[in-house]
């Protein structure tokens, strides 16, 4: 259920302090520690899932669940014009920390291109 080596399940029990925005019983949220955007927030399972390559079906209700929330919250925070989700997965998407996590990031201003921009056969 849990990884006690795993910062956002130690996040979870309290063991390491965060800005919580959000919990229930499936669910906790809170503001990146090196926010990126105006709006950073962090939505993770509680229950530890390294990356979505190890996503189940039983794990279907809680990421849904997410879904719903990330827009909510982003409202809430003053996004009202947009907002982009981003999870990155494993080493070709620069993960970080090995628990799913959801980044909710929102404006007032555009954020820019979702990767930098890189040459490419063709460009
Ligand atoms: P990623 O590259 O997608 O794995 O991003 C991990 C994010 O987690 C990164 O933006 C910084 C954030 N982060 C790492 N450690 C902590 C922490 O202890 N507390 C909080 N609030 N955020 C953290």
């Amino acid at each position: 259920m849990q990884d006690p080596d795993c910062i956002f399940c130690r996040i979870v029990k309290g063991e390491i302090p965060s800005r919580k925005v959000y919990e229930d019983d499936g669910i906790l949220v809170f503001r990146d520690i090196r926010p990126q955007a105006p709006v950073h927030l962090l939505m993770i399972p509680k229950a530890h899932v390294a990356t979505m390559y190890d996503l189940t079906d039983g794990d279907a209700p809680v990421m849904g669940r997410m879904m719903r929330l990330a827009g909510k919250l982003a409202l809430d925070e003053g996004a009202r014009d947009g907002f982009r989700l981003i999870v990155n997965n494993g080493r070709v998407g620069l993960q970080e920390v090995q628990h799913i996590h959801l980044h909710v990031l929102g404006g007032p201003e555009p954020l820019g291109p979702m990767l930098p921009r890189r040459s490419t056969q063709g460009d």
